[in-house]
């Protein structure tokens, strides 16, 4: 759905309330109602007024899509039934016999689609540490047409530099374009489009819903040539979300901002808790000063974000101690929603990653990623300060 410019204008938070989003012209209605029927009547064979079958277009997925555009300060947003949806959909309109460049620290997903899913049809990709970005020089081979970073990347917050791997590819490697994972910063915090980013993909099932009931996916461009394909790609293969996932999405985007402001806050707290607890060992959190890359965080991001993961003391028996005495966080997959949730991304969200390139990221099992919520902050850390000194009493 292409982005309506008047609204470009406007600040943040307004456009997540108000683009798209205009009263519903038959009843006045200020919020739009959710249109379930999956077809459109036509004036005629050959004309179709506005929408004719809900695959391939819905009101409420356009609701959604010209927000989301509006909030990347794009033309154009394609909305997808997952995150893992989109990065199927971005594969698919690779050639066969491509090659893509991908960073090492990536969504566990997302290295599978790459790895295990996109071998599978002949399109070969490089992982590559790419934190000094100057090594992707060497990288680029003819058919290479995709360049795919997460930053920060999950779980232990590495950063890539946007705009030095976009002047990169368009300098070197014409042919190829650059996709960010924005998942953990959403608009609010990072906008790759402005640094030189080709597509931003989010997974919509994290902040931008916010309330982690919505599984949905989408893909932002300036790029008309991509949003054709992205277009047709959602109609083709038909990886879309429902009318109702777009209304709560929709929904959700319109206290973004609120939310995202409150959970970095929360955030901060934590980790600087953390970083002086004597059985935490590591903390990564792009708001430390200790962060290796924080200068590099501050020129391409405008916050910090709120996932904050940590390394304990001790073995296995004492994360899952520390799960056990937990009060009110809870140990579950997923993260963006209002309440704290933990994990232990190497048997979770990274458990199919090969076991050399996890270590290699940091991710060991005393790992713990924290996704950190909207409560009150004390809350918050009155649970982890209990939990933590339990995980290491004799039982
Ligand atoms: O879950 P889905 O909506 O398909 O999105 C996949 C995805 C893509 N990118 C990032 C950075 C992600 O974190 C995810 C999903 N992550 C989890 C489910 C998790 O627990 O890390």
């Amino acid at each position: 759905m292409a982005n309506d410019t008047k609204q470009s204008m406007q600040g943040f938070g307004t456009r997540a309330i108000h683009a798209g989003q205009e009263p519903d012209p038959a009843t006045g209605a200020v919020i739009p109602p959710i249109s379930l029927s999956t077809t459109f009547t036509q004036p005629a064979a050959e004309v179709i007024q506005g929408f004719d079958y809900t695959r391939a277009g819905n009101p409420n997925r356009n609701a959604f899509e010209t927000a989301i555009a509006s909030l990347e300060g794009a033309e154009y947003a394609s909305a997808f039934s997952s995150g893992t949806a989109v990065t199927s959909a971005v594969l698919s309109i690779l050639p066969a016999g491509s090659h893509l460049i991908a960073s090492d620290a990536l969504y566990g997903g997302t290295y599978e689609s790459f790895a295990k899913i996109a071998s599978k049809h002949g399109i070969e990709t490089t992982i590559a540490d790419l934190r000094n970005p100057h090594d992707i020089a060497g990288l680029f081979k003819p058919n290479t047409k995709m360049v795919w970073i997460e930053t920060p990347s999950n779980p232990t917050l590495r950063i890539v530099d946007i705009q030095a791997i976009a002047q990169h590819i368009h300098q070197h490697n014409k042919d190829a374009f650059l996709v960010v994972d924005n998942t953990f910063m959403t608009p609010y915090f990072q906008n790759p489009l402005q640094l030189g980013a080709d597509v931003v993909m989010h997974s919509v099932t994290k902040y931008i819903n916010g309330h982690s009931d919505v599984l949905m996916g989408v893909a932002v461009t300036n790029s008309p040539a991509l949003h054709k394909e992205f277009q047709y790609v959602q109609d083709c293969m038909g990886g879309v979300p429902s009318p109702f996932d777009c209304y709560l999405a929709r929904r959700g985007l319109m206290t973004l901002e609120v939310r995202m402001d409150r959970h970095e806050q929360n955030a901060i707290q934590l980790a600087e808790y953390l970083v002086n607890h004597p059985q935490v060992t590591a903390v990564y959190y792009p708001g430390l000063e200790s962060h290796p890359q924080h200068a590099l965080v501050r020129r391409q991001q405008k916050g910090y974000g709120a996932m904050v993961s940590f390394d304990i003391k001790g073995n296995l028996d004492n994360v899952n101690r520390f799960y056990k005495h937990l009060k009110m966080a809870k140990l579950a997959t997923s993260l963006g929603g209002a309440e704290s949730l933990v994990s232990s991304p190497v048997y979770m969200s990274h458990g199919h990653v090969p076991p050399a390139l996890r270590a290699s990221l940091g991710i060991t099992e005393t790992l713990i990623r924290a996704s950190v919520g909207i409560e009150n902050v004390e809350d918050i850390i009155a649970d982890f300060k209990q939990a933590l000194d339990n995980a290491y009493l004799k039982a």
